[in-house]
């Protein structure tokens, strides 16, 4: 079976957005993972639909209601992994990653207004994760990003080729610099190796090259912390 994707959110419409273009787009209609965004206003049971309230202790917004929630996680759990879109989670990285992409699937739950009733959260165990230290209006772009990160490592989505050899090389480091025609654009020449048909001095320049630039860059990359090593972009 493929990977199966569905995303709890109160604005279903957006999906699938941008992961209904491109390589995710074409693997969406090939059949190669599944997406399925549940409306969890169709779990409110009052007169007026009410998905939020008020929160206990006072303070600014509203909060999305731990039963109405619930009701849309229990509609679709099966077993796959939970995840919950939120700054406070851990940071998303390359190994997560793809760690997900050899499972059956997962449910996303993107929370909006100040964020979602906490024992909501905990009372299925929510793993947490964030996809950078900034503030979204919602959770459904940070399950987008998520998803497609996921999705491009599928097998069959990116081809062989384009993996393994992500995997080999570039594994740890940023990407070397990449050129097309033409040889001069504006007094800016390619640099000459590439034009040369030395494959091994081709092979050898883009490795002080993508070492370089992850040294300039990011060397946390390099330092061999938790944050490195997982082979990212
Ligand atoms: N939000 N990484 C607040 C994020 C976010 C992030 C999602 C905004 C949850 C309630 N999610 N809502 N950064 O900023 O994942």
């Amino acid at each position: 079976m493929s990977f199966r994707a569905s995303v709890l959110t109160l604005f279903p419409e957006i999906f699938p957005g941008p992961l209904g273009a491109s390589l995710a787009g074409r693997a969406l209609a090939g059949g190669l993972w599944a997406l399925e965004a549940v409306d969890i206003r169709g779990f409110a049971v009052d007169r007026h639909r009410s998905v939020d309230d008020t929160p206990y202790g006072g303070g600014a917004g509203m909060v999305m209601r731990a039963d109405v929630v619930d009701r849309a996680v229990a509609s679709v759990a099966d077993g796959r992994t939970l995840i919950f879109l939120s700054p406070r989670g851990r940071r998303l990285e390359q190994r997560r990653v793809a760690a997900l992409a050899g499972e059956d699937g997962v449910v996303l739950l993107a929370g909006r207004y100040e964020g979602i009733d906490e024992r909501a959260i905990e009372a299925r165990g929510f793993e947490e994760l964030s996809v950078g230290d900034y503030v979204l209006s919602g959770g459904e772009l940070a399950a987008m990003v998520l998803l497609d990160a996921v999705v491009r490592l599928l097998p069959g989505v990116m081809g062989a080729s384009a993996s393994a050899e992500e995997e080999s090389f570039s594994g740890g480091l940023l990407e070397y610099p990449h050129y097309t025609r033409p040889p001069v654009w504006e007094g800016r020449a390619v640099p000459e190796v590439l034009l040369s048909g030395d494959h091994a001095a081709i092979a050898a320049w883009r490795r002080a090259e993508a070492e370089r630039i992850t040294r300039e860059r990011r060397p946390d990359l390099l330092a061999g912390t938790v944050a490195s090593r997982a082979g990212a972009p």
